[in-house]
């Protein structure tokens, strides 16, 4: 049976961000996506300048509730919620979500609680709060913070391992219903340059906690998260691999990515600077190769 997914997020009409960066990956690995979008935008707004409008909180609420649910019947094995920065819109979506992962113990609800990033909210305050009644009330699967988004989340700051296990402790405390968390890219001052950490943890056995040591490619990518959260979805729920099996999985599927995303910007164009600070756009559909390859398990976490 094909599995579906609901994935609400926004569309980039150029680009890979949101559900631009997580559905040519999704259907790619054998995923019917049914991709609902917050917002439509020409380009992500780390361009600079960017055009277009936000769906209506009510109207999104009307397409999943009447059209989706009621009217067309449909079954979901995932819905994945990632950029809403409209708070109303967050809590409607919020509370849909909930209400049906509620009514259909089947679903599992993978959810990037897109915040902000490198000490930056990029949505309204109004937000953070959102985020914390819906973690603590739905039944999350997955929950995907990046370093920032967790320290908002827990009130954490996060400025060494130690602080980190302390927050993912801390996560587990004020939402014992998410049942897994995977804490992107991570970094503090004891790190060494060319690293960044990610970590993932279950509430039901928090000594499976892993750290990992990742490469770190000094470039700023948009979309990154948004594509490790679809990855993760389609590894966790497709193939029973451990949490952290999949995460090893995915980050050195992403790495992989990154590395072709880069090696094509500076080919492509040989006037672009070797070393560019950030790159606007993933190379997905020139990677689509690299979705097919067998897994590999490029990291060995630390204890
Ligand atoms: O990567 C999260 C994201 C998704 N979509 C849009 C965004 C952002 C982050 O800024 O602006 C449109």
């Amino acid at each position: 049976m094909t599995r579906k997914v609901l994935s609400i997020q926004s569309h980039v009409v150029h680009g890979y961000v949101g559900n631009k960066a997580a559905n040519f990956p999704l259907q790619y690995r054998g995923w019917d996506v049914d991709a609902l979008n917050t917002v439509q935008f020409s380009n992500h707004p780390g361009y600079g300048h960017f055009n277009g409008f936000r769906s209506q909180a009510k109207d999104l609420r009307d397409i999943i509730e009447k059209g989706l649910i009621k009217g067309l019947e449909l079954k979901y094995d995932a819905i994945l919620t990632g950029y809403l920065p409209d708070p109303e819109a967050l809590r409607e979506i919020g509370d849909v979500v909930a209400n049906l992962c509620e009514s259909d113990a089947n679903i599992k609800w993978v959810l990037d609680p897109v915040l902000g990033d490198n000490g930056k909210l990029y949505v309204s305050p109004e937000a953070v709060p959102a985020y914390k009644d819906i973690l603590t009330k739905g039944n999350v699967f997955l929950a995907t913070p990046n370093q920032f988004e967790m320290e908002i989340l827990t009130d954490v700051p996060i400025t060494d391992l130690r602080a980190l296990k302390s927050a993912i402790t801390r996560f587990h405390e004020l939402y014992p219903k998410v049942l897994h968390v995977v804490v992107t890219s991570v970094t503090f001052s004891s790190l060494s340059d060319n690293t960044i950490l990610c970590a993932c943890s279950e509430p039901s056995d928090p000594s499976s906690a892993r750290y990992f040591n990742v490469r770190k490619i000094d470039v700023h990518f948009s979309g990154t998260g948004d594509l490790c959260c679809a990855l993760l979805l389609d590894v966790l729920l497709r193939q029973a691999s451990s949490l952290a099996g999949a995460v090893n999985e995915v980050l050195s599927l992403v790495d992989k990515i990154l590395i072709r995303t880069l090696e094509l910007h500076i080919q492509q164009d040989p006037t672009k600077e070797k070393h560019p600070t950030k790159i606007n756009d993933l190379r997905l559909i020139e990677s689509r190769d690299l979705l097919d390859e067998p897994a590999q398990n490029r990291y060995t976490p630390m204890p």
